[in-house]
């Protein structure tokens, strides 16, 4: 294996003062058995060493990492802090209500999942069982995910946003027994009643024989005896310490659902070792985290960015990790610089959406002592350049780093970003990619690589790394038509991307109908699925348009049934049917009813050119003269027209 000859790195590294990056970085490349082994050693501690760092290929589908090691991620992320120092700060909780919240030590902590554990076994959880973890961001959901995999079950998180029909169909897939929630959340001054949620979801779900609830708010919260238990009282019945089970390196950590370009999400499959490894790794080169500092990372744990930097990252590095149970504008917009100042933090990651809302608000409200923020991270969406220079000029008065950071849930940890006070800053760009990732831009037509600089097409890897996902759950085919099989040999991110004149990368969007709503993952096809069970509802065609602060919104152009009319209260219930059926963040921004779809001759959807009449390019909508009735594009436009 060599370091891509279509990727010239070399020449970018130069003006960087630690050239010893690069020497590294073609290390992890052309030896990564060497590079990896010695990441794998250094940042995690194993009960039995492995053999060999890495053996399979992406076309083999037998992709393994650190063979024959056995560790376990709960001991890793808490044992071998609490017994070095039991006093250390591991969790930093803010709650929605500003001034309260509580904070954990690493003794604490361990104490916590080891009692959670022995209530999991008790409730007949066993290795390799998946558990379901339905909670907000509070220390209990970080303690849920730890006391999972300290008995070798697998977690499979289901962000708190999601309705009981999402809930139910998650829950279904992975035949969960148990299922780890609360009585209702708080978030942005707002209660929501999550265990109303869960009931309605596990209603349909056979296989769940134990519900366990952690009192958030203490409200009567209905309750079916024998199967549901509070989290309070069970913990209570059980000893602080629980020895963690011994795990092989490629036992599954977790499953987490994400959306494909089909309406049915993908429970995404991590291994132990392999992920681990790069949260480790990717925690401690791309935001420079050494011990004492204090992370906080504003993603929630329903999410992949949740999963590794508010959890794994900080934890397998000894650091505290602050828990933010709130919204950013909850109860002034000044809340996130509040925390920070409050808990001296020294690294901040948050999505680009939350950064426009906060710059719409105004620069007078980002207030705080923040000469301690030495690392500001973008996750989840393209950050504009605006957009990034106000994130470093007024957030971090220049002073601190930006880190782009471009990854997905199936790469598990940062695939191309740059490393904090070592890569040269650009903004809009994710810069060069994180040690392993071997990048390649391929024409979408040929499959060829393109080579050189200047150019684009769509972002593939061309070597496997330790924290790529293995299967997606129950359909390992489906995995590798996603991401194996689009480009022999590559592994495809789905996304477009270009490389400039340094050698620089440049993310441009999914090229499958995957849209992208404040950093929220969504498909196209998965909200079309929602609306079409609307009674009236005949065809539904969902596509994304640009949102100034959202990043991108979802547009619905719907027909009707025969016989139905337009009511008054449609565009209500229809934007209530994909609430209930995905969660309130799905709601379409626009609905158009209109007579018929562009569709072609074999009555495939012209989503294009629905695209092209959002985005006011209707004078390009190339030759609609194929579509089996062009007259439909002019009713099309006339309806947005009427509309705006
Ligand atoms: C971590 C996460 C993955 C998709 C990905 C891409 C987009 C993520 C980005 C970015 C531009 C960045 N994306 N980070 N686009 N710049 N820094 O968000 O995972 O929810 O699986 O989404 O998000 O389109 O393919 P996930």
């Amino acid at each position: 294996m060599g370091a891509s000859s279509s990727t010239p790195l070399r020449e970018c590294w130069p003006s960087i003062p630690a050239n010893r990056i690069w020497k590294l970085y073609s290390e992890s490349i052309n030896s990564p058995q060497k590079f990896w082994g010695k990441q794998a050693r250094e940042h995690l501690s194993w009960y039995r060493d492995f053999g060999i760092v890495h053996s399979g290929s992406f076309a083999n589908e037998d992709n393994a990492w650190f063979l024959g090691g056995k560790l376990n991620a709960s001991f890793n992320c808490v044992d071998r802090h609490a017994f070095e120092d039991p006093d250390k700060v591991a969790l930093i909780y803010e709650a929605d209500e500003a001034g309260s919240g509580r904070t954990l030590t690493y003794g604490d902590l361990l104490r916590e999942v080891c009692k959670l554990s022995h209530v999991l076994k008790g409730m007949g959880v066993q290795k390799g069982d998946i558990v379901a973890v339905y909670m907000p961001m509070i220390p209990e959901a970080v303690i849920a995910l730890l006391a999972c995999s300290r008995i070798g079950a697998v977690h499979s998180v289901i962000f708190a946003g999601f309705s009981a029909d999402s809930v139910r169909d998650r829950v279904f897939d992975a035949k969960c027994k148990v299922v780890l929630t609360v009585d209702e959340s708080k978030r942005g001054g707002k209660t929501i009643g999550i265990k109303t949620v869960i009931d309605k979801a596990i209603a349909q779900c056979p296989t769940v024989s134990n519900v366990l609830v952690f009192k958030r708010t203490g409200a009567e919260v209905p309750w079916v005896s024998g199967r549901d238990r509070w989290w309070h009282e069970e913990l209570r019945k059980w000893p602080g310490y629980i020895p963690p089970e011994e795990m092989d390196s490629e036992d599954p950590l977790f499953l987490l659902y994400t959306s494909g370009s089909t309406g049915k999400p993908k429970g995404v499959v991590h291994s132990t070792g392999g992920y681990l490894v790069g949260a480790a790794s990717t925690g401690k080169y791309v935001f420079d985290i050494h011990d004492g500092d204090r992370f906080f990372c504003g993603g929630d744990v329903g999410w992949i960015t949740g999963h590794t930097y508010v959890v794994y990252a900080p934890l397998l590095l000894g650091i505290s990790t602050v828990i933010f149970e709130g919204t950013p504008v909850h109860p002034t917009p000044s809340r996130y610089w509040d925390i920070i100042e409050k808990h001296q933090v020294t690294q901040f990651y948050v999505a680009p959406t939350a950064l426009r809302l906060l710059k719409r608000y105004g620069s007078e409200h980002v207030t705080g002592a923040r000469s301690h923020l030495r690392v500001l991270g973008s996750v989840g969406e393209p950050i504009a350049p605006d957009v990034w220079k106000w994130y470093f000029e007024t957030v971090g008065k220049t002073e601190a780093h930006i880190v782009d950071t471009y990854w997905q849930t199936e790469t598990g940890c940062h695939a191309i970003t740059p490393l904090a006070g070592i890569t040269p800053m650009k903004p809009g760009s994710a810069s060069l990619p994180f040690f392993g990732i071997d990048p390649v831009i391929l024409d979408p037509v040929s499959g060829a690589e393109v080579d050189g600089n200047n150019i684009e097409g769509v972002l593939a890897f061309k070597q496997p790394w330790p924290s790529m996902a293995r299967t997606v759950w129950g359909a390992h085919e489906r995995y590798m038509d996603t991401y194996l099989k689009p480009f022999d040999g590559y592994y495809y991110t789905g996304d477009g991307a270009s490389r400039d004149d340094d050698g620089f990368f440049w993310i441009r969007g999914r090229m499958d109908d995957i849209i992208n709503v404040s950093g929220h993952r969504l498909s196209t096809a998965e909200i079309e699925a929602a609306l079409i069970e609307h009674p009236t509802v005949s065809e539904a065609a969902v596509v994304a348009t640009p949102d100034e602060i959202t990043g991108q919104s979802s547009t619905a152009f719907l027909t009707l049934k025969d016989g139905s009319e337009v009511f008054e209260t449609l565009h209500a219930e229809l934007v209530l049917q994909v609430r209930n059926t995905i969660g309130p963040f799905a709601a379409p921004k626009g609905i158009y009813v209109v007579p018929d779809l562009p569709k072609t001759r074999s009555g495939k959807i012209m989503r294009r050119i629905l695209r092209k009449i959002m985005a006011g390019e209707v004078d390009q909508l190339g030759d609609i003269s194929t579509l089996s009735d062009p007259s439909a594009v002019g009713k099309i436009i006339e309806a947005v027209k009427a509309a705006a």
